[in-house]
C-alpha cells in the first residue's frame, strides 16, 4: 500500500503501554485518512454516551496520504476526540512538524487512551518498525504556558523534533482549550486542549525516522511543479503581504465584519485592525512546516512581545469586543496563544460577557472595548481562578444557560461551538454553512460566504445549498483527509485537479469530484451518526443558526434592518437534509446508511431513534 504508512501507534497512559497496529487498507479506501479515520475510530471504540474528560475518551492524531510530502502547504495534523464544548465529535487541523515526524515512521495514526496518573509527556521515536515510547514526568512543566514548554522540551529533545502540547488552559479543562504548536499554530477548537489536560498529558514530541513511500516518483516533480504554480498566481504576491487579514477590509465592505457580539456588521474603526494596519506593523511571519503561503502575521502587542494575528483573531478579538487597536488586539491573541485557548471561542464568550454585562444579567462589569478588563478576564478563564473564569470558561451555550432564557437569545454558537468570524444576519448560506459543519459553527468546512456575497445574499435558493455541499465535499472530503492546507486552493485558486493528480501518484488511486462526494458523504453522515448516538435524540433545532440573527435586525450602515427569514431558513435546510440522503428531522435514512457502507451504525441509532 503506498501513501499510507500502513501503521496506527496506539498509547495507553494508565497502563503505560503502547502497541503497533497495522492500518486495515478498506480503511483507507474508504475514508482516506484524518477525519475519516478518527470518525471511524471514535465510533467504533469510544463506548455511547461517555464524559468527553473521562479518561474513556480518545485522542486522535491523524495524517494523511499527501501530508508531509514535498507539496505546497503539507505539514499538517488532524486532531480529535469526542468534545467536551459540544458533546459531539470535534477535530481541528494544526501546522506542526509532528506530522511531518509522524510520516517519516510510517504512522498514519496515533491513538492515546487512559489516563496518566501524575502529569506526563510522551516522547516517541522509532528505527524502523521498532518504536520506542517514553512516558515522561511532566510534573515541572505543568502550570508553564505553551511557549516556555516548547523551549524547555527543545532543549531536552533537541530542536528537530515535532510536538503539540497544551497550555495552563488545557490543563484546568476550560473547553475551548486547544492543541498547540510552533508558538501560534493551535488546533481543535471544541477544546481537544482540554481532552490531553484530562488525560495529563501536557505534550507529545516525536523523532520519526524513515521514507515516505509514493506509488509513482513523478510526485516529486509534480509537487514542485504544483509550488511553481501557487506561488505563480496573480494575487500570490497580495497574499504574502496581508494573508487572511485583508478579509478585515472585506467582511466590513460586506457589513459581515462580527461587531459588538454580532449585533452589527461593521465596526466604525476597522482600519485600525485591518489588514494594511498588519502590513505595516509585522514584524515577520510564521507558518506551517513545508509551507509557502506563511499565514501567520507577527507584530508587537500591547507590552511590546510578539504575537501573531490571522482574520478570526482580529476579528474575535477585536471589533467583536469593540477593540479598535491592534496592538491590544494582539495582546490578547499572546495570551490565547501562551495560555492554550481557542481565539474564536474566547472572543466569543468574551462577547458574550460583554452583552450580558450591559443588560445587567451578569454581576461582574466587563464594558465594550475595555482591553485590560477583557485580558483580566481571559486570564480568570485560563487559569480558572474567579466565578466568572468558571463559568465563561465553559464556553457561552453553558454560560447562557445558566444565566436563563434572555441570555441564550445572544449566544452565538451552533451545537456548542462558537461562531467564527462571519456576521450572517444577511448570509443565509453561511448561516446554513455554520449550522451543517460536522463539528459545531466552524467556518472550515464551507466558507461560502463570499460566494453568496457576489451571488445575491438575500437568496434562499437550492443552488446555494448545492454549492454549500460541493464546498464541504472539497474542504472536509479532501482537505481533512489528504491532511494538508487548503489556502493554495482557497486563498490563491491553485486548481483542485493538482491534488487529484498529487494523490494518483502519492497512492496511485484514482480520485475526482465523484469519488470525493461519496467518501466525504460517508464521512458527513457517519460524524451525523456519532452526534445523534453522543445527545441520544435529534431535530432540526441543532441544525439552526443562534437567534440573534432572526430577532435582531443590523441597526446601521447599508444593510440596515437586515436579519435571516426563519422559513426560508427551514427551506433550505430541507433541502440539505434531501440532498444527503437524511430525513426531515436530520437523521440518516437506512437506505443511505447502507448505500455508503454504514449499515453498521443502524443497531446502535435505532436503540435512540426511530430511523426511516
Ligand atoms: C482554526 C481556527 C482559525 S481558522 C483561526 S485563524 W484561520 C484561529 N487561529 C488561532 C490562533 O492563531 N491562536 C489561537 N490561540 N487560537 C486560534 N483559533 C482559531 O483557530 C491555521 C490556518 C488557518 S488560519 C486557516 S483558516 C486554515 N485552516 C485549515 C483547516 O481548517 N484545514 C486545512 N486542511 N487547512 C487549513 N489551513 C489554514 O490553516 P482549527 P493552524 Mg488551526 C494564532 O485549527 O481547530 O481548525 O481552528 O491550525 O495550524 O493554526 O493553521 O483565518
Amino acid at each position: 500500500m503506498f501513501g499510507w504508512g500502513g501503521r496506527i501507534l496506539r498509547i495507553d497512559l494508565s497502563r503505560k503501554k503502547f502497541i503497533v497496529q497495522q492500518l486495515d487498507p478498506s480503511l483507507a479506501q474508504n475514508y482516506i485518512g484524518g477525519r475519516g479515520f478518527a470518525v471511524k475510530t471514535l465510533w467504533d471504540e469510544l463506548p455511547p454516551g461517555i464524559d468527553p474528560l473521562s479518561p474513556l475518551n480518545k485522542l486522535i492524531l491523524a495524517v494523511g496520504p499527501l501530508t508531509a510530502l514535498p507539496i505546497p502547504n503539507s505539514g499538517k495534523l488532524l486532531v480529535a476526540a469526542k468534545s467536551p464544548l459540544t458533546s459531539g465529535y470535534g477535530d481541528g487541523n494544526v501546522g506542526t512538524w509532528l506530522a511531518v515526524h509522524m510520516r517519516k515512521a510510517g504512522l498514519d495514526m496515533i491513538i492515546i487512551e487512559g489516563k496518566a496518573e501524575r502529569p506526563t509527556y510522551l516522547y516517541i521515536e522509532n528505527r524502523g518498525d521498532e518504536f520506542r515510547v517514553d512516558f515522561n514526568s511532566a510534573e515541572d512543566l505543568w502550570g508553564l504556558d505553551t511557549f516556555t514548554t516548547e523551549d524547555k522540551l527543545k532543549r531536552v529533545h533537541g530542536s528537530d523534533v515535532g510536538m503539540v502540547l497544551i497550555g495552563p488552559a488545557g490543563e484546568r479543562l476550560v473547553r475551548f482549550a486547544t492543541i498547540v504548536a510552533q508558538k501560534g499554530r493551535s488546533g481543535g477548537r471544541p477544546g481537544m486542549g482540554a481532552v490531553m489536560g484530562s488525560k495529563n498529558l501536557k505534550a507529545v514530541v516525536m523523532r520519526g525516522h524513515g521514507d515516505i513511500k509514493v506509488a509513482d516518483p513523478v510526485l516529486r516533480k509534480i509537487g514542485v511543479d504544483a509550488i511553481v504554480a501557487t506561488k505563480s498566481k496573480p494575487n500570490y504576491p497580495f497574499w504574502m503581504r496581508q494573508g487572511t487579514t485583508s478579509t478585515v477590509e472585506w467582511a466590513q465592505e460586506a457589513s459581515v465584519l462580527p461587531t459588538y457580539n454580532y449585533t452589527e456588521g461593521q465596526f466604525d474603526e476597522y482600519e485600525k485592525i485591518g489588514g494594511f494596519s498588519v502590513e505595516r506593523s509585522k514584524v515577520m511571519t510564521r507558518s506551517c512546516p513545508q509551507c509557502v503561503m506563511a499565514c501567520g502575521h507577527v507584530v508587537k502587542d500591547a507590552e511590546g512581545e510578539l504575537a501573531e494575528l490571522d482574520y478570526e483573531n482580529i476579528a474575535m478579538l477585536g471589533s467583536n469586543l469593540g477593540i479598535g487597536d491592534l496592538a491590544k488586539v494582539a495582546h490578547l491573541n499572546r495570551i490565547a496563544d501562551m495560555m492554550g485557548m481557542d481565539t474564536i471561542s474566547l472572543g466569543s464568550t468574551l462577547g458574550f460577557a460583554m452583552e450580558a454585562s450591559e443588560k445587567g444579567l451578569l454581576k461582574e462589569r466587563i464594558e465594550w472595548g475595555d482591553y485590560k478588563r477583557a485580558a483580566e478576564v481571559a486570564m480568570d478563564i485560563a487559569l480558572q481562578r474567579t466565578k466568572l473564569g468558571r463559568l465563561l470558561g465553559r464556553g457561552v451555550r453553558a454560560a447562557s444557560m445558566e444565566l436563563g432564557p434572555e441570555a441564550t437569545e445572544f449566544a452565538m454558537h451552533v451545537k456548542g461551538l462558537e461562531v467564527s468570524a462571519y456576521d450572517c444576519h444577511a448570509a443565509p448560506g453561511m448561516a446554513l454553512a455554520f449550522s451543517t459543519s460536522p463539528i459545531g459553527a466552524h467556518h472550515k468546512d464551507a466558507w461560502l460566504i463570499s460566494w453568496e456575497v457576489q451571488r445575491g445574499r438575500f437568496d434562499y435558493t437550492r443552488e446555494k445549498v448545492e454549492k454549500l455541499i460541493e464546498m464541504q465535499d472539497i474542504r472536509g472530503g479532501l482537505f481533512e483527509t489528504i491532511v494538508t492546507c487548503r489556502f493554495p486552493w482557497v486563498e490563491v485558486g491553485l486548481e483542485l485537479d493538482w491534488y487529484f493528480r498529487l494523490f494518483k501518484a502519492a497512492t496511485g488511486m484514482d480520485m475526482n469530484m465523484e469519488i470525493l462526494s461519496t467518501i466525504n458523504n460517508r464521512i458527513y453522515t457517519l460524524i451525523r451518526a456519532f452526534w445523534i448516538r453522543e445527545y441520544g435524540h435529534w431535530d432540526r433545532a441543532y441544525d439552526t443558526p443562534p437567534a440573534k440573527w432572526f430577532k435582531r435586525p443590523l441597526s446601521k450602515g447599508p444593510l440596515k434592518g437586515a436579519k435571516l427569514d426563519h422559513d426560508g431558513y427551514q427551506r433550505m435546510l430541507s433541502w440539505y437534509y434531501e440532498l444527503r440522503g437524511w430525513d426531515e428531522r436530520g437523521i440518516p435514512r437506512k437506505d443511505t446508511l447502507r448505500r455508503l457502507g454504514l449499515e453498521f451504525v443502524i443497531p446502535q441509532l435505532e436503540t435512540k431513534v426511530n430511523l426511516n
